[in-house]
């Protein structure tokens, strides 16, 4: 791809390839329920959101020390830099990890050594979003939050993300606001399977910056007239829509209608061992698929170099 690149929207532990799963589990002795590649590979057809998050925090079970977080991170770094990602803004589920017995610290020490290989040996810039599982409780939340700002790495900001419908961003609203007052930008999934009412709270409840994924904003008028005027970006990922169900097919991706409504979106990857392909291969399928121009692909690349974190030298540097 042409444009320099920056991926907002990533999971890190949605990096997990499956040989590295089997790799770190025979390392750790985690016993996994797979007989081999193939067999955890046929699991892999999602029905919707929660089938996919069933695997992904069963699989993050083989992630144990900082040395396999640094090895996981780097090895993104790696690819996401081949396919022309200059800088990342990552996301992280640090309650998935203390939720069986790998303290914060261990995981954003480990993650925050692989990004600064990646800066000295790739010139890939980047920054640590820590995110609050909104499926499981607040005062969980609010200790995730504390641990990772105790946890002696730089965090970039604070987001929203797992299981949505049902748990609206509203729940939190004191998080996000303690994630303010300590200097983190905002960020929250919203209108991925959950309404445009969600995409309301998270911009006026939560104070986000961004929106990730979004496109369900397209069902409320008004909202799409806001997110135009306001030019608040939405991180939206073609793969992992039609992985999750969320369109048909790729075909039907409302892509294009968005960047016609005047929004500012940009093409991320999600969770690209997941979702069958990194941000370069979201960019490709969408250009044969819908028939994107040049044009319009280096509009999305700009778009994601302006609606990064990135201080004002770096984006010059990159559009
Ligand atoms: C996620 Cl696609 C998606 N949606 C919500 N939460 C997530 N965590 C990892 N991938
Ligand atoms: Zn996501």
């Amino acid at each position: 791809m042409p444009s320099p690149l920056a991926e907002l929207h990533l999971h890190l532990e949605g990096t997990l390839e499956p040989e590295l799963i089997f790799e770190l589990a025979r390392r750790n002795g985690v016993t996994l329920p797979y007989r081999d590649l193939d067999d955890l590979r046929a699991r892999y057809r999602f029905r919707d959101l929660q089938s996919f998050l069933d695997l992904y925090y069963a699989n993050m079970a083989t992630l144990r020390t900082a040395a396999d977080f640094e090895r996981l991170t780097w090895a993104y770094a790696e690819r996401a830099h081949a396919g022309g990602v200059r800088h990342a803004e990552v996301f992280v589920d640090p309650q998935a990890h203390t939720a069986r017995g790998v303290p914060t610290e261990t995981v954003l020490r480990g993650v925050a050594a692989g990004l600064g290989r990646a800066e000295s040996e790739l010139g890939l810039t980047s920054g640590i979003i820590v995110c609050v599982l909104r499926d499981r409780p607040v005062a969980e939340a609010r200790r995730m939050l504390e641990e990772s700002l105790a946890a002696g790495v730089p965090l970039l900001g604070i987001g929203l993300d797992s299981a949505e419908v049902g748990y609206p961003p509203s729940l939190f609203a004191d998080v996000f606001t303690a994630a303010a007052e300590a200097g983190l930008r905002r960020v929250a999934h919203a209108g991925e399977e959950g309404p445009p009412e969600y995409l309301w709270q998270a911009l006026d409840v939560l104070g986000v910056e961004r929106v990730d994924h979004g496109v369900r904003c397209l069902e409320d008028d008004v909202l799409v007239r806001r997110l135009a005027a306001e030019q608040v970006p939405l991180t939206v990922c073609p793969l992992s829509n039609v992985r999750l169900r969320v369109v048909d097919d790729l075909a039907a991706h409302p892509l294009r209608r968005m960047l016609d409504r005047g929004l500012l979106v940009t093409l991320n990857s999600d969770d690209p061992a997941y979702f069958g392909g990194y941000v370069d291969d979201n960019l490709r399928q969408c250009r044969d698929t819908l028939g994107l121009t040049g044009a319009e692909l280096a509009t999305l690349a700009a778009n994601s170099v302006r609606a990064s974190f990135a201080g004002a030298g770096r984006k010059a540097e990159l559009l």
